[in-house]
């Protein structure tokens, strides 16, 4: 059996037997250790150029191994390709990629940053479910690159830049643990997210298509984040003090979900005649600058779920919801896309800040207030049977 697996920083696939070890740099058994280098592999792929034990290939397999230069065992884990070290378990507990993706602009940002946060918090303690960051960087990075701005100063990131250097390149790679959905003893779920936060002109050019292109293959599931504000027929309905994206350069949603079916067309092999399996979650951000026009009775203005299933019924009116707003958004071709090439879509709608932002990149209140922010996350999840789900 080789089960595929594949890697949370670099999506490259990999059998299990194939992993890698680092040595642990402490002396072996007869006093000998072995010293540090670069790594360059790893210097290469993920701009990491510190000193670290060598790297050598045994039996993946195995939870740890013994290094035959100096007989230390060791239990750091690598991928094969990039030489990251893989997270605790991996290759035992199930691993599923979940994408993020969305046209530069779009709340990719705001919105990893604010999900992470919640699922830390409130919707963490909703499903009892843990989120840690899996590797140093990551926990480091997210908390001073993502949620101290925000959280702590109040102040957007700047925009993504366009991932030239490997170091930008690097994911953040975090685990989720929850209660799964078995029907018989509780299990413990757990999900590797990787979130990739691509400048949205990436997937223009062509160097980067190709990690975006394996990125996309590789995942469990995709949320795209689209921005109503850039479709003519929401702008019109949106509230006139919310800051409107710029007109030029920003791409369509239709265009950008057309690129994104196309690359994922090319990436999984699918044929002319075959729908794409892949879960795809259409998630229109900023819908604070929209809710004043929405009905009474739209499910976008009820007040967001809270108990400790993923409310089905409540989704679907979501999905139908927005599935009719895009007629009068002019974005019907938008759900012929995704009828004729996807098996699984839903539609939600989201705010992740909860209110439009100053003029000078602030939150405007002072206090993140998202709204549905985790929705699609926790469609994805009980669609995986990650977490349970009520009867819709
Ligand atoms: N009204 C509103 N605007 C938002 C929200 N989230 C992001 N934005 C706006 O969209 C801009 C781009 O967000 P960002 O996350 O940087 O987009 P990215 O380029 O896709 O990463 C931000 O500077 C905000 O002005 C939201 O929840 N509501
Ligand atoms: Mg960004
Ligand atoms: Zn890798
Ligand atoms: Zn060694």
């Amino acid at each position: 059996m080789s089960r595929k697996l594949v890697c949370p920083y670099c999506y490259q696939q990999f059998g299990e037997r194939e992993i890698w070890f680092r040595c642990s740099g402490r002396p072996g058994p007869t006093g000998k250790s072995c010293s540090s280098q670069r790594d360059e592999r790893l210097a290469k792929r993920m701009g990491f150029t510190g000193q670290l034990p060598p790297a050598f290939s045994a039996d993946g397999r195995k939870l740890s191994t013994v290094h035959s230069d100096c007989r230390a065992e060791t239990n750091y884990r690598l991928c094969p390709e990039c030489h990251s070290q893989l997270p605790v378990h991996f290759g035992k507990i199930e691993n599923r990629l979940i994408a993020l993706v969305g046209a530069k602009e779009s709340g990719k940002t705001v919105f990893m940053t604010v999900l992470l946060h919640e699922l830390m918090h409130s919707v963490g303690i909703r499903f009892d479910a843990s989120v840690l960051g899996a590797d140093d960087e990551t926990r480091d990075s997210f908390r001073k690159r993502y949620e101290a701005p925000l959280y702590d100063n109040h102040q957007l990131a700047a925009p993504t830049q366009r991932s030239t250097t490997p170091m930008s390149r690097r994911p953040l790679v975090f685990t989720f643990t929850a209660r799964g959905r078995g029907l018989g003893r509780p299990r413990q779920e757990r999900t590797v997210l990787s979130f990739f936060d691509t400048a949205g002109e990436d997937l223009n050019s062509a160097d980067s298509v190709e990690q975006n292109v394996r990125y996309l293959a590789s995942a469990a599931g995709i949320i795209l984040l689209l921005d109503p504000l850039t479709m003519r027929g929401a702008r019109g309905q949106a509230d006139p003090d919310a800051p409107r994206p710029h007109e030029q350069g920003l791409d369509s949603p239709v265009s950008v979900l057309g690129r994104i079916t196309e690359l994922l067309q090319r990436a999984l092999g699918t044929k002319p005649s075959q729908l794409i399996g892949t879960p795809i979650a259409v998630a229109f951000s900023k819908m604070d600058a929209l809710t004043r026009g929405l009905p009474e009775e739209s499910p976008l203005r009820r007040s967001q779920p809270v108990g400790s299933r993923f409310d089905a019924a409540d989704s679907r009116d979501v999905h139908d919801h927005v599935r009719a707003l895009l007629d009068e958004w002019e974005g019907s071709s938008i759900d012929q896309t995704l009828r004729h090439n996807y098996s699984r879509y839903r539609y939600f709608g989201l705010s992740a800040l909860g209110a439009a932002p100053t003029a000078d990149r602030r939150v405007a209140t002072g206090v993140v207030q998202p709204y549905r922010v985790a929705d699609p996350f926790l469609w994805l999840l009980s669609e995986f049977g990650a977490i349970p789900r009520t009867k819709g």
